[in-house]
């Protein structure tokens, strides 16, 4: 019977890596998630998936749930106002079916994601647009998506003296541009958890203290005015090299969101190396231990419903570009490495789903 065994005492064993691939080849992240009610996905993109038919097995074979990493962006869907390409988009709800994998979309509305049009609108014709872009992706999808990231990355950062981003949605659509969005989603697809996606929560820092004090206080006037948000997307982007991190804060942030009758799902996890660990084994050791202390506490929390990680593998991860190591070695963020093997960052969701209570 297969069991799984804590991060710690499962890397003083000999012949780890080939003891990973054993389990791996055994279990699935999506079984061992499955058995405890929790969904285990992946950000992807339509590309890759077909054009490599070794990890698109693996995607398939690991996960239940499958987001789009850019492909459903605003700018890609809407490149000219009114004019719509979901290629992409249906590509992977596609595949997601085929595989009886659960489809989530996003993201609708992000400052990053704009289409260059929306910034050269007058103010009333921008939040009509942005209302009829919502309406308009979210109901191509209607009962095909489980859950659909509505804003992405609104809060503000601490000193910026506003509890909202100053950014073009902000300026042309309103101050109540969020509110919208979700009430346009919720007409579109009653049916889709309905997700507010943010970012720096995760640790013991002032800036993540600031940013949960001022989610809670968003969250609290969102669902006060009956805005019908469904989740808290926690992105999850964590990094190695010992970052203050405190359990009970953490939990005491979930709890508040849990108490507002909200569920959450860790919606970007990854890991970024920053630490100074040179081996291999060290190096993945240390994003692993990270994923294990983050998760510990993430899915004790009963309103958690799913975990998608910002990739499968090191072969297509953001984080090549976005952090790389100084070193030049190629960045180890994720459950599989480049050459589609698990890495400790797998037994590390592993022992998290196995040890989580269900749900
Ligand atoms: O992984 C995404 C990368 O390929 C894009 O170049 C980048 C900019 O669009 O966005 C990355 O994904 C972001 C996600 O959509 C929102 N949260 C932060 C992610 C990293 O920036």
């Amino acid at each position: 019977m297969y069991c799984v065994g804590s991060v710690a005492g499962f890397y003083a064993m000999s012949r780890a890596g080939m003891l990973r691939t054993a389990l791996a080849a055994e279990t699935s992240l999506r079984e061992l998630a499955s058995a405890k009610g929790l969904l285990y996905g992946c950000a992807n993109s339509p590309d890759r998936l077909t054009a490599d038919p070794v990890f698109a097995r693996l995607v398939a074979e690991q996960c239940s749930l499958l987001v789009p990493e850019n492909s459903l962006n605003w700018k890609y869907v809407e490149p000219r106002y009114g004019e719509f390409d979901f290629h992409l988009g249906d590509s992977l709800a596609t595949f997601a079916k085929d595989r009886n994998m659960k489809f989530g979309g996003g993201t609708l509305v992000w400052h990053e994601g704009l289409p260059q049009w929306f910034s050269s609108l007058p103010p009333p014709s921008a939040k009509a647009a942005m209302v009829n872009h919502v309406t308009q992706v979210v109901g191509h999808y209607r009962g095909h998506a489980f859950s659909w990231a509505v804003v992405n990355e609104a809060l503000a950062f601490r000193g910026q003296g506003a509890m909202l981003k100053d950014t073009p949605l902000l300026r042309l659509a309103g101050p109540d541009y969020i509110e919208a969005a979700f009430r346009a989603a919720a007409l579109a697809d009653p049916s889709a958890l309905l997700v507010l996606n943010d970012n720096h929560l995760e640790y013991d820092l002032p800036e993540d203290d600031y940013r949960r004090d001022a989610l809670l206080k968003l969250l609290q006037q969102l669902v006060g005015k009956k805005v019908p948000i469904g989740a808290l997307g926690i992105q999850s982007h964590l990094r190695t090299g010992d970052v203050p991190f405190s359990s009970s804060k953490l939990k005491g942030f979930l709890d508040s969101v849990s108490d507002l009758g909200l569920k959450i799902v860790v919606s970007e996890l990854d890991v970024a190396e920053k630490g100074s660990e040179a081996t291999v084994a060290d190096r993945d050791n240390a994003v692993a231990k990270e994923i294990d202390r983050y998760l510990e506490v993430i899915l004790q929390e009963k309103s958690v419903v799913a975990v998608v990680t910002w990739g499968l593998t090191a072969k297509y991860t953001w984080l090549a570009s976005y952090a790389p190591r100084s070193d030049g070695q190629h960045v180890r963020p994720l459950p599989y490495d480049s050459e589609l093997h698990p890495t400790a960052a797998w037994q590390a969701l592993a022992t998290a789903f196995a040890r989580a209570p269900a749900r």
